[in-house]
């Protein structure tokens, strides 16, 4: 990854170097912790965090189904996140807030240990390789189940969580694939491993309902921006052979944006290449996040 300058840690800036944690720190042993995943994209205005309020929302909730205590207001980490991009005067960034149990004392029951905060930002082009956006992407369906809703709790970014999200996406890439779509308890398509899905069939839009799939804020703006152009949008369970009848399917993401995905378990998507109404979403999503849309201004903070 592509350091920084200063990564801010419970109120303060250290250098990137220095933004050190003790090795018995509680999440790092149990993965107990909460996480967000945020773009700041650079605009004609200068750079501006796409959807910035949402995003604190659903840290603080993730904190709040983890049991997590948050040391600071809404206000103060929405202040932090904005400061962490001016101090490292990047103008896009791919920025992560974390709250975690620090260094107090081991065993699970984690009442005396520190909550704290970290907030670091870089820069973090196509999350899924050279080329993911143009041309879509290739995927299998993972042979590791998305969580039951009453295993791990799902509406929220647990850092745990992604333990099953490492296994789903190390498995693909192993095979070939770059990237995993992971079928829920019941077998219906769930989620990538950090990207919500979405299929097109005759025209019409279907992504899975929030049951035991993470709340994506891209997932969101991308259900608000496809009815806005008069698409239908179903938030409907779909099983693995729809994924291989859709004429178009994709990923949605902070970090992965909108990526076509144009094979599923070997077989083309459509007709193998990013289809019509994926292309006009992506163009759509990247005016959007590029402050180039003004009905849309709104989704923007801008750091003056
Ligand atoms: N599902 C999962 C499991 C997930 O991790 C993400 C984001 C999404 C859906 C999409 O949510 P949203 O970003 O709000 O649209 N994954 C984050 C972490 C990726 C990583 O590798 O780290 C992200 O995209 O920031």
């Amino acid at each position: 990854m592509e350091a920084t300058k200063k990564i801010w840690m419970d109120g303060t800036f250290v250098d990137w170097d220095n933004a050190q944690v003790h090795v018995l720190s509680h999440t790092l042993h149990y993965g107990l912790g909460v996480f967000e995943g945020i773009r700041c994209y650079d605009t004609a205005a200068g750079p501006a965090i796409f959807r910035l309020p949402e995003h604190i929302d659903r840290l603080f909730n993730s904190a709040h189904i983890a049991g997590l205590k948050m040391p600071f207001s809404r206000e103060a980490i929405g202040q932090a996140i904005v400061d962490a991009v001016k101090v490292n005067e990047v103008r896009e960034c791919y920025i992560r807030p974390l709250v975690y149990l620090g260094y107090g004392e081991l065993g699970i029951n984690n009442s005396h240990c520190p909550v704290c905060v970290s907030i670091a930002v870089w820069p973090w082009g196509a999350y899924l390789g050279e080329g993911a956006l143009a041309e879509g992407i290739r995927v299998c369906i993972s042979s590791y189940t998305r969580h039951h809703v009453n295993v791990m709790m799902t509406k929220a970014k647990v850092v745990g969580n992604y333990a099953n999200s490492q296994f789903a996406k190390m498995e693909a890439i192993h095979s070939g694939y770059d990237e995993a779509i992971m079928l829920d308890v019941q077998g219906n398509v769930g989620e990538g491993s950090g990207e919500n899905i979405f299929i097109v069939r005759d025209g019409v839009l279907k992504t899975p309902p929030l049951t035991a799939i993470l709340e994506g804020i891209t997932r969101n703006s991308v259900i608000d921006l496809a009815r806005n152009m008069g698409l239908t949008v179903r938030e409907t369970v779909f099983s693995r052979d729809e994924l291989y009848i859709a004429d178009e399917v994709f990923f949605t993401g902070t970090a992965a944006e909108l990526t076509p995905i144009r094979e599923v378990d070997n077989r083309a998507v459509g007709s193998g290449f990013p289809g019509p109404i994926t292309h006009k979403l992506q163009q759509a999503f990247f005016r959007i996040v590029q402050g180039k849309d003004d009905a849309f201004k709104s989704w923007l903070t801008l750091i003056t």
